[in-house]
């Protein structure tokens, strides 16, 4: 591999420990496939920010095979051992984690605050990590039979996948490594060819914590499109657990693909969430929570607000508050504290949005602001606001930009009825200061989301709680709680150590 740099990410690349002298290709932890050339575009500004080139041979099966063998390597440490691995990753975060917050706005887009609070979600995860590390407890039952000892246990689980897309291009990648590292796993990365020079950054961070313990090269990461690499990774029995992120369509393919080899598949897939406001709702922090899920990120996170549920007595003063606060946006350089919204990745991310935006007038939408793209350099668009109606089907899809349906109701239940009528299950809120309202919101009858937030909007989860959602999110859970299960395997064990056999449910079985 080689890497053409621009100026401007010269400095921060070298204090990742990533530089064009510092090529080589297949090195054992990280690599790229032969024949195609990557090249890293600043959104903001178009321009590109570094091509990768890549080596020859069949880089794929290297990449799996030295991680099927650290696989077999790394499950005979202790978790604990591993655990202080992760630690020691951690620390290397921190001491990064301006240069890498900074890499990661330039590559993406996002503004600099969210760039740097990316990099901390990944400590954050690494922290819980370490303390996982040292409780995957097992259950211990009592067995039916006497002198008899029942438990599970929980294994390694082998190699996993680790499929990302450009919006996180490191965080997410963290929420399966950190935990699938304590967990015994190695792992193989594709992450967004959209974002390779975050990747490589975080990739090479890791090898050298892992050089300096010793430690088998459990963090691969191999650069490539869908079908040299994902289509692969999700067809190959060496690999009993992939983990992908990405549109509801990828999911689909990546779901049945993993399923028709009885692998596991860990989907975290489109959302469509909304943002219920009540008549008796504190609308300050409903109006700040709006603005943050629908504008934050340009409309860019899996989380974003994509639909506004207004109470009838309060939507026409919420809605000109709102169009307000759209108008005073700052939209332009990431790297600009004062920026609030960063350009979308790419030109054809603005040409889907504009798309959409025919679509949303064709169906009887009105655009209350917003809706053009920005002249200049950069792919840069304006946060749109639109009057909806439920009878409108593209408020079914994920549009993976900054536009937000407005609706309005006059029941709870009328709301809660629009809120689930969506495909899509991933995050959801509501706005009350009403006892009832939030609980029947949170209630089972309530939000059917796999994350339900009361007085806080949809996008900005922290890391200690389960993140995913149901329906065609896909049902699989990261991050926090007990999302550690699905990277290892368990084990049900009953030890007898009596002197007769007796059966289970009584069963007698004598010659
Ligand atoms: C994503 O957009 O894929 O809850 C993840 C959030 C972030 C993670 C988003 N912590 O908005």
């Amino acid at each position: 591999m080689t890497l053409t740099l621009d100026d401007q990410v010269q400095a921060t690349l070298r204090e990742l420990g990533i530089d064009d002298e510092n090529s080589g290709g297949f090195a054992g932890t990280w690599s790229a496939l032969e024949g195609t050339r990557i090249e890293s575009i600043n959104p903001a500004t178009g321009k590109t920010l570094a091509a990768v080139w890549l080596p020859g041979g069949d880089t794929y099966e290297k990449v799996v095979a030295s991680s099927a063998a650290a696989y077999e390597e790394w499950r005979t440490w202790t978790a604990p051992a591993r655990g202080e691995v992760v630690r020691q990753l951690c620390d290397e975060l921190r001491k990064h984690k301006d240069a890498l917050g900074h890499l990661v706005s330039l590559e993406v887009g996002k503004v600099l605050s969210e760039g740097l609070g990316e990099v901390q979600e990944m400590i954050d995860m690494g922290d819980l990590a370490v303390g996982m590390s040292r409780q995957l407890y097992g259950k211990t039952m009592h067995s039916e039979r006497p002198l008899h000892r029942m438990y599970e246990q929980w294994h390694p689980l082998g190699p996993v996948g680790i499929i990302t897309a450009f919006n996180f291009p490191v965080a997410v990648w963290a929420w399966n490594a950190m935990v699938a590292a304590v967990c015994g796993d190695s792992m193989i990365w594709k992450p967004s060819h959209l974002a390779p020079l975050t990747a490589i950054a975080v990739t090479k961070i890791g090898e050298r914590v892992l050089a300096a313990n010793d430690a088998p090269p459990i963090f691969n990461m191999l650069l490539g499109g869908r079908k040299e690499v994902g289509e692969r990774m999700t067809a190959d029995r060496r690999l009993p657990l992939i983990s992908a992120t990405g549109s509801t369509r990828m999911g689909k393919a990546v779901g049945q693909a993993v399923a028709d080899r009885f692998g596991r598949a860990l989907l975290e897939l489109g959302g469509n969430n909304a943002i219920v406001v009540m008549d008796d709702a504190d609308l300050d922090l409903a109006l700040r929570a709006v603005l943050f899920g629908a504008v934050g990120t340009a409309g860019q996170r899996c989380t974003s607000t994509r639909r506004l549920l207004l109470q009838r007595g309060i939507a026409a003063e919420f809605k000109a508050r709102l169009m307000e606060a759209y108008g005073s946006v700052r939209i332009g350089d990431p790297s600009d504290p004062k920026t609030l919204m960063g350009p979308l990745i790419d030109q054809s991310a603005v040409d889907n949005m504009m798309a959409a935006l025919v679509r949303i007038q064709s169906e009887g939408g009105v655009i209350l602001t917003g809706g053009k793209t920005i002249e200049g350099p950069g792919f840069f668009v304006q946060p749109t606001l639109v009057e909806a109606n439920a009878a409108m089907p593209v408020t079914c899809e994920e549009t993976f930009a900054p536009i937000l349906y407005t609706f309005e109701f006059d029941t709870l239940d009328e709301a809660i009825e629009v809120h689930n009528s969506v495909p899509q299950g991933l995050s959801s809120a509501i706005f009350t200061l009403n006892m009832r309202h939030a609980e029947r919101f949170l209630s089972a009858a309530g939000s059917d989301c796999g994350i339900a937030n009361v007085n806080i909007g949809t996008s900005g989860a922290e890391i200690g709680g389960a993140f995913g959602g149901e329906k065609e999110t896909g049902g699989g859970r990261e991050a926090g709680s007990d999302s550690w299960k699905i990277y290892m395997r368990r084990q049900t064990c009953t030890l007898n150590w009596g002197e007769e056999l007796p059966l289970a449910q009584g069963v007698e079985f004598e010659v």
